[in-house]
């Protein structure tokens, strides 16, 4: 079954101003979806990074992997990498995996199509039927500013969440409508004190659901030592609270709870330093940069032989990904941990149709239908895509946008 073609749509969708280390979500988040066409009208889908750059290094591909067997994913994984100039060209592994990953998704889905099986059969097998997820929580501001006043806001259905009452209250928003059993508090906004509050008062309205905080690096050594140590007990894992690998070895070795990421390891050249400084316990996957589903699964094995743990990382991203995630985790005995998912920010302009994957009692069942188990809607891709050109927009600037409202506001990290 020979790949007679592939489709490239960059797309754009609306996402909420949600605050991080770097600044805050721009009012469109960007993403790239691929359809690989199959001899005989078989379409696999794929999901992944978004953006300009991105988008033109998949176009790149194109004649490289048109012949090739959808079933041969070394053959394409070869031919990815050979297109993009390999390890001599300009792109490193992780960028070129990044590339791999959208077909290797899409190869996946158009192989299950052809088989009759759902992904996650494909993937050695399914050892659950429904993958729990966190809610994800984000400190946000009421809206997008409508003016260069930062409290001049276009108020969105979610609301404003700059304090312990409003991450409170987006939890229970979450959690009320989507059942979710674990929370992720997306930190290194605010100072550590009011942080360490915000999860306290988490801890006190959902008992007994695990909690995380995840400051992407933004704090130093000792204030990294003092917040795991303020919150000993009440935290189930704590995710990048420093940048880099020594520097997470650094706090690991004076802390109790383990400590998680998906920043200072996120290639599996970077797994045997890691594992020896047992920098960390915990290693956040994401078939969208490791290279793919089968790739996911390897590095899920390899922690899992050297006891290390595993999770998922998300950002934000649409159905055909949520599919994706749900069929590599369904898949995953090592995975131990609710995913991450921003989906719950981004869903309303989806670009599959509705239902397929919808997290229902903080889970998502895997799909039972062949491939990924999701539908194209077509039009609205058309529609994504539109928004897309008109944007003008070509990378995420999550800097860039919090300086049009706070000119000096700086991305340095460690911040705090
Ligand atoms: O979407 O703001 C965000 C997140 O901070 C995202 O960019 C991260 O990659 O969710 C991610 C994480 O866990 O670090
Ligand atoms: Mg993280």
């Amino acid at each position: 079954m020979r790949i007679r073609d592939l489709i490239v749509t960059p797309i754009a969708f609306s996402d909420p101003p949600l605050l991080n280390a770097d600044g805050v979500h721009e009012p469109l988040a960007l993403r790239t979806i691929v359809q690989l066409i199959v001899e005989g009208g078989v379409v696999g889908l794929g999901e992944g990074s978004g953006g300009t750059e991105v988008a033109g290094r998949v176009e790149q591909v194109r004649s490289a992997v048109v012949g090739l067997s959808v079933f041969d994913l070394n053959g394409i994984e070869a031919a990815v990498n050979a297109a993009l100039g390999g390890d001599a060209g300009p792109l490193s592994r992780r960028d070129r995996r990044v590339v791999y990953s959208m077909l290797d998704v899409a190869a996946h889905d158009a192989q299950g199509k052809l088989t009759g099986l759902p992904v996650a059969e494909l993937l050695g097998g399914r050892v659950r039927d429904r993958v729990p997820y966190s809610a994800y929580l984000f400190y946000k501001w009421a809206g997008h500013p409508r003016s260069a006043a930062i409290d001049d806001v276009e108020p969105d259905v979610w609301g404003e969440a700059l304090d312990p009452v409003g991450i409170v209250a987006q939890a229970r928003a979450l959690i009320d409508r989507y059942g979710f059993g674990s929370i992720k508090l997306k930190g290194g906004v605010f100072p550590p004190d009011e942080e360490i509050a915000a999860i306290r008062a988490l801890a006190e309205a959902f008992p007994g659901l695990p909690l995380r905080i995840d400051p992407n690096g933004a704090w130093t050594h000792d204030t990294a030592v003092r917040v795991a140590r303020e919150l000993d007990g009440v935290l189930e894992y704590l995710e990048d609270p420093v940048l880099g690998i020594d520097g997470m070895a650094a706090v690991a070795r004076e802390v109790s709870q383990p400590l998680a990421t998906n920043m200072c390891v996120v290639t599996f050249e970077q797994l045997a330093e890691a594992f020896a400084q047992d920098a960390v316990q915990i290693v956040l996957s994401d078939h969208h940069y490791w290279g793919g589903l089968r790739h996911t699964r390897e590095l899920a094995a390899i922690c899992g032989h050297w006891g290390v743990g595993v999770s998922m990382h998300s950002n934000s991203h649409l159905g055909i990904s949520l599919a994706a995630m749900t069929h590599v985790a369904a898949a995953t005995p090592e995975l131990a941990y609710a995913c991450d998912t921003h989906y719950p920010w981004n869903r309303a302009e989806d670009v599959v149709m509705p239902g397929a994957v919808e997290i229902v009692g903080g889970a998502v069942a895997v799909p039972t239908a062949p491939g990924l188990g999701v539908v194209l809607d077509e039009a609205a891709l058309e529609r994504q895509h539109r928004v897309y050109l008109d944007s003008g927009r070509t990378a995420r600037d999550d800097t860039g946008y919090m300086r049009s409202f706070e000119p000096t506001y700086s991305p340095t990290l460690p911040r705090y």
